[in-house]
């Protein structure tokens, strides 16, 4: 990378840990390492590292490599034995924790018409975005939700939720994506199965849109006082006419086009406490600067085809492809097209970072700056 020889140039230089082994040394950390004990100076340096490590390696996940894979899970297992038929995104660097990056776990879930998952309550945040098939719905906390291709629903940590295919539907995939390995590293995850299994539908479908869904429009006396949106599902239609509007009217950004993040109506914050989700929208002819900053971020190509360089790697991606940028590698997208824009949808823990004062962005280089491909594909 750029920065490189001047990372290991400062981790040359004196104020850090630089203690040489004696046996007089050794015998007395065997001594500490008795009673529960260690020398600082002996880990200093890799638990307090100039810049974030990422353990996580940046992943393309082939949508045509894996939907077959996916779809043979169908005759394989049943929901009801599985709980949740899915088919979870392994990053190499994370395999200890089952996360596709980070702290972030995610999977491709897979459900036939007809067939259903019963309900359940976590402490972890969770949203799928759907990726194909006709019927899918899921119900949160008694309200149901329809669901179409590029949807984004929300089930939100806490809440009860279930989903299922209407008979006549045709079979569903979806991602699925949630905090349990921050959760789980938090040492703070609780689990239940509804004590029915299933759950009553009080409300209208889709009211959470009806009362929430409105652009730029607040109900009036609704009380809502929950640390999450109470809009639920973000329909893909209104969100990518709105960022066709936002192309119309602003340049955007350098590094990500036109971006818009979901919001919560009532704080216009993220949509959950733990996890944050954005489309964006890259124009015929986008080459993106490169940056890198702090989080771990998760996109699925809603839209079109195109690129990312990721820490000097290309990944040439298209529709319903995944891919992982995790914290602090550099990054930038392309959408090489001359005629057809590309819309990457995406979600990560950013909320976290910015809550706990650890966000930090710098741009690459000079303005302008493109990362050199060190390793084509
Ligand atoms: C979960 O609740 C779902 O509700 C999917 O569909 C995947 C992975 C781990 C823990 C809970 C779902 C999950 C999950």
């Amino acid at each position: 990378m750029a920065n490189a020889s001047y990372d290991q140039f400062r981790e040359s230089i004196a104020g850090r840990a630089d203690v040489e082994d004696t046996p007089e040394l050794v015998r007395y950390y065997q001594d500490l390492e008795r009673l529960q004990t260690g020398a600082l100076w002996t880990v200093a340096n890799k638990i307090e590292p100039w810049q974030p490590q990422s353990a996580s390696v940046p992943v393309l996940w082939r949508y045509r490599d894996l939907r077959e894979h996916v779809l043979r899970s169908v005759d394989l297992v049943t929901p009801e034995k599985a709980g949740r038929r899915v088919i979870y995104l392994n990053n190499p660097g994370r395999t200890d924790v089952s996360a596709a990056v980070g702290w972030l776990y995610s999977g491709l879930q897979v459900m036939h018409a007809g067939e259903a998952a019963s309900a359940h309550a976590h402490s972890s945040s969770a949203l799928r975005f759907i990726m194909e098939g006709r019927g899918a719905y899921t119900i949160v906390d008694g309200h149901k939700m329809t669901l179409g291709a590029n949807d984004f629903v929300l089930t939100p940590n806490g809440t009860w939720h279930e989903h299922g295919v209407e008979q006549g539907g045709a079979t569903c995939i979806w991602q699925d994506g949630l905090d349990i390995p921050l959760v789980n590293a938090l040492e703070a995850g609780f689990y239940a199965v509804h004590p029915d299994l299933r759950q009553a539908v009080g409300h209208p479908v889709d009211d959470s849109v009806g009362i929430w869904g409105a652009p730029a429009l607040r109900p009036q006396n609704t009380g809502w006082n929950k640390p999450y949106s109470p809009l639920f599902k973000y329909q893909w239609e209104p969100t990518y006419e709105a960022l066709c509007r936002f192309a119309r009217s602003a340049a955007g950004s350098p590094f990500d086009g036109h971006l818009m993040h979901y919001t919560n109506p009532v704080s216009g914050g993220h949509v959950m406490a733990t996890i944050g989700a954005s489309m964006q929208r890259l124009e015929p002819g986008f080459v993106g600067q490169a940056h890198r900053h702090t989080g771990s971020f998760l996109y699925q190509v809603a839209k079109g085809q195109g690129h990312s360089i990721i820490n000097g790697q290309r990944f040439d991606w298209q529709e319903r492809d995944i891919f992982c940028v995790p914290s602090w590698a550099w990054h930038e997208h392309v959408n090489a097209s001359s005629s057809e824009d590309a819309c990457l949808f995406c979600f990560s823990d950013l909320p976290v970072m910015e809550k706990l004062g650890l966000y930090r962005e710098e741009a690459f280089g000079e303005p302008g700056g493109r990362q050199p491909v060190i390793h084509p594909t």
